[in-house]
């Protein structure tokens, strides 16, 4: 395809309630969202105009990963868009499966190059009339959905806001974690909802290989998995720590590629992986990482990014792919945003369905995604 224009919309969403992990309370959500208008052939090969829609991930600040929205919308403008103009501009055309190759020269910022990727798939793919999930090999038209909930102020607050979503219908609960809100959480939501409750924690990094005898009392309660108590870049230790514990151990943050996904199987570090597609640099390369991962045993499943309903409907796809065997981080658009940019996602019987129309299968409502952007930049391709 060729692109013809790219605009990049800050948004900001606010969030229905606080939500914190321990490294930060986020009480709105700013995003970019990439919309690439394109000449892309149709299912006969004709030339069609389209627009693809992406979605950053990047949070405000940069406590998760090193990106941030700021950052990644400056090194979208400066970098990454004049390389994928240069790479047009070479060829003649850029695909979705050759975005990756055109920006490898600029290390790192997968988040800002997961972005473009996404967009200009997008567009690929409603020209073809084709979705995401029949593009990336799903397998099922539902997923079950999970909800990752923050560190409450106090334990009866934490079993409200857990019963809350059980009833809504949320088929595994995630707890965040941190030193000093770890065990005792853990105890009362096993202890409250009983052991058929599908539970597992989220550290964020939060603790040290020093915590080990701590943290091997999480063992006691059957969870599904612990993700990313260590450093990000604790690869061998959280080895050293999944062989004192039972609980699987599960990586987020430390998995920045198909490669890094590679060497923490290898070295047992990981067994159980977190795929998110804008920290590995794109749906390409988490479609990588699943496949991996399937040959190796270890399963996988889908984080989020507290995306808009754009970010949601991919990874509703990428979710519906054989090796994502775990509930994913799809929560229904209501537990973040009283207004979504798109249609909202809503559970179905604790399921979140796969959308089926061409790419996305969603698109910002223009009336809304208006009303929220606070700054435009637009690019046209020479
Ligand atoms: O570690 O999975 C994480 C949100 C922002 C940054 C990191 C994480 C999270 C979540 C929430 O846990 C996932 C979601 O509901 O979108
Ligand atoms: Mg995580």
């Amino acid at each position: 395809m060729r692109i013809i224009e790219v605009k990049l919309h800050n948004v900001r969403l606010p969030i229905v309630r606080p939500f914190t992990t321990s490294f930060g309370t986020q009480t709105v959500r700013s995003a970019i969202i990439v919309e690439v208008r394109a000449e892309a052939a149709n299912s006969t090969g004709s030339p069609t105009e389209v627009i693809g829609w992406g979605e950053c991930v990047a949070l405000a600040d940069p406590l998760y990963s090193p990106e941030y929205t700021e950052g990644a919308r400056q090194m979208m403008i400066r970098y990454l868009l004049p390389a994928l103009f240069n790479y047009q501009a070479r060829h003649g055309v850029v695909t979705a499966e050759t975005v990756g190759h055109s920006l490898r020269a600029i290390v790192g910022h997968q988040m800002a190059k997961s972005a473009l990727e996404m967009a200009v798939l997008d567009a690929q793919l409603r020209a073809r009339g084709e979705s995401f999930g029949q593009y990336l090999g799903a397998t099922v038209d539902r997923v079950p959905s999970g909800v990752s909930v923050g560190i409450q102020n106090s334990i009866p607050e934490l079993l409200d806001t857990v019963a809350e979503y059980v009833e809504d219908g949320y088929q595994r609960i995630k707890l965040k974690i941190q030193p000093g809100w770890d065990i005792e959480p853990v105890a009362a939501v096993r202890e409250h909802f009983g052991p058929n409750l599908l539970l597992q924690v989220d550290a964020n990094a939060a603790f040290t290989l020093a915590d080990a005898v701590l943290l091997r009392k999480l063992d006691a309660f059957d969870l599904l998995l612990i993700e990313q108590p260590l450093g990000e870049a604790d690869l061998r230790q959280h080895a050293e720590l999944a062989a004192l514990m039972s609980t699987p151990m599960c990586l987020d943050e430390s998995i920045s590629s198909a490669e890094t996904a590679m060497d923490a199987i290898a070295i047992k570090s990981a067994a159980v992986i977190n795929i998110k597609p804008g920290r590995v640099g794109g749906y390409l390369e988490a479609r990588r990482i699943h496949d991996i991962a399937r040959a190796s045993g270890v399963a996988v499943w889908c984080g989020g990014m507290l995306e808009t309903g754009l970010g949601r409907a991919a990874n509703a796809a990428l979710s519906a792919l054989p090796g994502f065997t775990l509930p994913g981080d799809i929560s229904a658009s209501s537990r973040y945003y009283e207004t979504d940019l798109t249609e909202p996602f809503v559970l179905d019987n604790g399921y979140i369905n796969v959308p089926t129309g061409p790419g996305l299968g969603v698109e910002p409502i223009p009336e809304i995604l208006r009303q929220l952007t606070t700054d435009l930049y637009t690019l046209a391709a020479a």
